[in-house]
């Protein structure tokens, strides 16, 4: 079986584990979104490709929710001592081994799909693991900050400024002038089914989803996806500050309205059972119902179960 999975990050690396689980056997490719990108300290960090690849290789840290396991952070609090602003973005001292490593491989001309496998072959990971495009694409933030209109990079709003600013637009710039990173579209098109892990859909999903080729392709096969939202709240993250912007609904009713046209099931929490016809009348998906809350690796498996058997 070929699986293409649409990934964000934390949710979809906690997700990822159980499908692996789920389908040993499968042909998985997870393409990552890269809207979060960002150059820190003239190195290049991908975050939702980071935290797949920690999650996949088991070398997450699932306390602080991002990042490695038994991570320091002594460059980062040294960095500090010179100027207390410029450390708002911690980069760990492991995790810096794999910017460093990136940065270069990519000043030496590499592309970002080749440095990935190559950070992802150095974890163990039998999956494979491309960033939706090798272009700049750049989640930006029109927001409102103490009566003054400013244009944020998404990590300025969530972690520099801890998103206390009054969104007025999101954008993926420069998505409508990228392309998709090589094989990501004949990926998607030999897919036997298309999952949409629980990451956020407007920040995580949407960049993706807005690399010109990538929506229509992804409309052509079986789509799943879980819900990111339970109990009206996000499992994690931002999306209940965000998902209003757009005009969606914090549920998992308008979670899946954000893949309009897309899905074909639809996998929400037992809290959300009571969604259910909604999901079914509103979106036209089934809907599958189970405990999407992946505390560990069996509640992840069992999602990544029911969402396969959701299709079926
Ligand atoms: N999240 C934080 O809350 N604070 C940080 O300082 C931080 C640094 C960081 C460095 C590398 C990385 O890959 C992720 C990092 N994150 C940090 C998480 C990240 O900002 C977001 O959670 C994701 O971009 C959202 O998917």
């Amino acid at each position: 079986m070929k699986v293409v999975a649409l990934a964000g990050g934390v949710g979809a690396g906690k997700f990822l584990r159980g499908l692996v689980r789920a389908a040993p056997d499968a042909d998985l490719i997870a393409v990552v979104n890269t809207g979060d990108d960002m150059d820190v300290h003239g190195l290049r960090v991908c975050p939702d490709l980071d935290s797949v690849t920690y999650w996949l290789g088991d070398a997450f840290d699932r306390e602080r929710g991002w990042g490695r396991r038994d991570e320091t952070f002594r460059a980062t609090e040294e960095l500090r001592t010179f100027d207390p602003d410029a450390a708002w973005f911690g980069l760990g001292d492991l995790d810096l081994a794999t910017h460093l490593f990136r940065t270069r491989s990519l000043s030496g001309g590499m592309s970002l799909s080749d440095v990935t496998a190559r950070i992802a072959r150095r974890f163990g990971i039998d999956a494979t693991i491309v960033p939706m495009t090798e272009d700049r694409v750049e989640t930006r933030l029109d927001v409102v900050a103490e009566g003054r209109e400013m244009d944020l990079h998404f990590q300025e709003y969530w972690i520099r400024r801890g998103a206390r600013d009054d969104v007025k637009g999101i954008r993926s710039e420069g998505a409508e002038r990228a392309s998709p990173a090589p094989g990501v579209l004949d990926a998607i098109g030999a897919a036997d089914v298309v999952v949409i892990c629980p990451s956020n859909p407007v920040v995580s999903i949407g960049p993706i989803l807005s690399v010109p080729g990538v929506r229509a392709a992804v409309a052509e096969r079986p789509v799943v996806g879980v819900s990111p939202i339970v109990g009206g709240r996000p499992l994690a993250g931002m999306a209940d500050r965000l998902m209003p912007v757009v005009g969606l609904e914090v549920s998992a009713v308008g979670a899946a309205r954000a893949y309009d046209g897309l899905l074909d099931a639809w996998v929400i929490d037992e809290e959300d059972a009571g969604l259910r016809a909604r999901v079914r009348d509103e979106v036209g998906a089934q809907v599958a119902v189970t405990d999407t809350v992946m505390r560990d690796d069996e509640v992840a498996e069992h999602v990544a179960r029911t969402a396969l058997a959701a299709l079926t």
